[in-house]
């Protein structure tokens, strides 16, 4: 097992990691920002080491800042979390070449998935059922292009191959509209992110977000833990989620876990996973992968009983999964409420002093949180101060504990979305279940 691990994240992602880390009798060492000195989870590691300013560029995203700290402390591997460098290959790549495990896939992997051109090709090849669309990057011939849309059929969407998660897209709706679309994508692409690689997909109307959780060993085995529902979102931050995905063909399904756990294997992959689909009609689309753990991995380890960061744990070890497929069994419903400090209704982040903090429990209640009385939520960084989780045996029941648990939940001294996720949990509409990715926004507008 690790001696010891450098969490190169903060907040609530980095208490998670710890917690993981002394199930497993692993010492840990947290790195933070100068405006992360009172973070619970520097508290509680073994060691500490400050990394740098406040802002994320100068500190949680400062390779040779973190690498220091690994080497000053003697670590023998870095967990990413989710967000700063998780997903960054070349971090992975000066981690590894600096003899220290990257808590994660390979580089080489993480540039695969990275390129959403090179993934979606690797993925069609392996069986992963993909949207139609050019497979691979448009060319300059706009005869070519027009031609590729032509076949697809209108609406089509032109996406960037280093965007991802909502950057870098366009709608295009009749041909008028295709070539301008491209070149404007293609100069956006270049600026934002240094390739203006685009791709052509049809454009899905009213898909629902689905995602599937995978766990590989790189020694020859790859499980799924089943699927999630992340459809509630606004501006592509996911604000509610739920396991398992209620009311999808159970057929298309079964099919997709398999093909997500072959494809695994097929690419050689290694760590924790997350197949992200687009699902319309009965079908699933894949559109990208996530090579990281996920925010909203909880609602999983709730319904399959397996703890996700202890394996990311074990299998940066060097040991086989813990589990075999057959021994996961899907047990009840679990939902997550992302609880962020920020105006309820203009989502304004709001950071500050929180003056009391007040957790809900119970059965089936679990609340992932750094946050506690007396805390200052700082400016610097992303909005979320906790997750709040419930599971039941059925899905009404693991509601119905929400509606409790959000009650209970006391966070006050700061704006916080909780009063949206009590209008939430009593929408008609979320109660029935199967929301599309864009109901959330259509409901606000209102
Ligand atoms: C799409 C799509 C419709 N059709 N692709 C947005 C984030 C990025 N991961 C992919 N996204 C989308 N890709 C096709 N071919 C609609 C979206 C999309 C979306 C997807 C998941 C969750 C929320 C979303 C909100 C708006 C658009």
């Amino acid at each position: 097992m690790l001696d010891k691990v450098l969490i190169a994240n903060r907040g609530e992602i980095a208490l998670r990691i710890l917690r993981a880390c002394k199930e497993l009798g692993i010492r840990t060492v947290a790195v933070h920002s100068k405006a992360d000195r009172e973070l619970m989870h520097v508290r509680l590691a073994d060691e500490a080491v400050c990394i740098g300013p406040a802002s994320s560029a100068q500190s949680y995203l400062n390779i040779p800042a973190l690498i220091s700290a690994a080497e000053v402390t003697d670590t023998s591997a870095i967990h990413p979390g989710y967000g700063f460098l998780s997903e960054n290959a070349d971090f992975a790549e000066q981690v590894e070449r600096s003899g220290f495990t990257f808590i994660g896939p390979s580089a080489e992997t993480i540039r695969l998935m990275g390129d959403k051109v090179s993934a979606i090709s690797a993925m069609k090849e392996a069986g992963v059922p993909t949207v139609p669309g050019s497979n691979g990057p448009l060319g300059d011939d706009e005869e070519a292009t027009l031609a590729t849309a032509r076949r697809i059929g209108y609406p089509v969407m032109i996406k960037a191959a280093a965007g991802g998660g909502g950057r870098g897209m366009r709608v295009v709706h009749t041909e008028g509209h295709l070539l301008s679309a491209v070149n404007v994508t293609r100069t956006e692409a270049h600026s934002s992110f240094g390739d203006g690689t685009v791709y052509m997909e049809k454009y899905l109307e009213n898909p629902r977000h689905v995602e599937v959780q995978v766990l590989a060993d790189g020694q020859g085995n790859a499980i799924h833990l089943y699927d999630r529902d992340c459809s509630l979102q606004r501006r592509h931050q996911k604000v509610l989620e739920e396991a398992p995905a209620p009311g999808l063909d159970q057929a298309a399904r079964e099919q997709v876990f398999k093909a997500c756990r072959d494809a695994c294997i097929e690419i050689g992959y290694r760590g924790a996973g997350t197949f992200e689909f687009l699902y319309e009609n009965g079908e699933f689309f894949f559109i990208e992968m996530n090579t990281r753990v996920q925010v909203e991995h909880p609602v999983t380890e709730m319904v399959t009983g397996v703890d996700i960061v202890r394996e990311q744990l074990r299998i940066a070890s060097g040991l086989p999964l813990s589990v075999s497929q057959e021994d996961i069994e899907l047990s009840g419903h679990a939902f997550e409420c992302r609880i962020n400090a920020e105006d309820s209704r203009t989502f304004m982040p709001s950071p500050g002093r929180v003056s009391l903090y007040h957790p809900p429990g119970g059965l089936g209640v679990r609340m992932d949180s750094h946050v506690y009385t007396g805390y200052s939520v700082p400016p610097h960084y992303d909005s979320l101060v906790g997750k709040l989780i419930t599971w039941g045996d059925d899905r009404e029941t693991a509601l119905t504990r929400m509606r409790i648990a959000l009650d209970e939940l006391l966070v006050e001294g700061i704006k916080t979305n909780i009063d949206l996720h009590k209008d939430l949990v009593r929408d008609g509409y979320f109660q029935q279940g199967g929301v599309n990715i864009h109901y959330l926004e259509k409901k606000l507008d209102l």
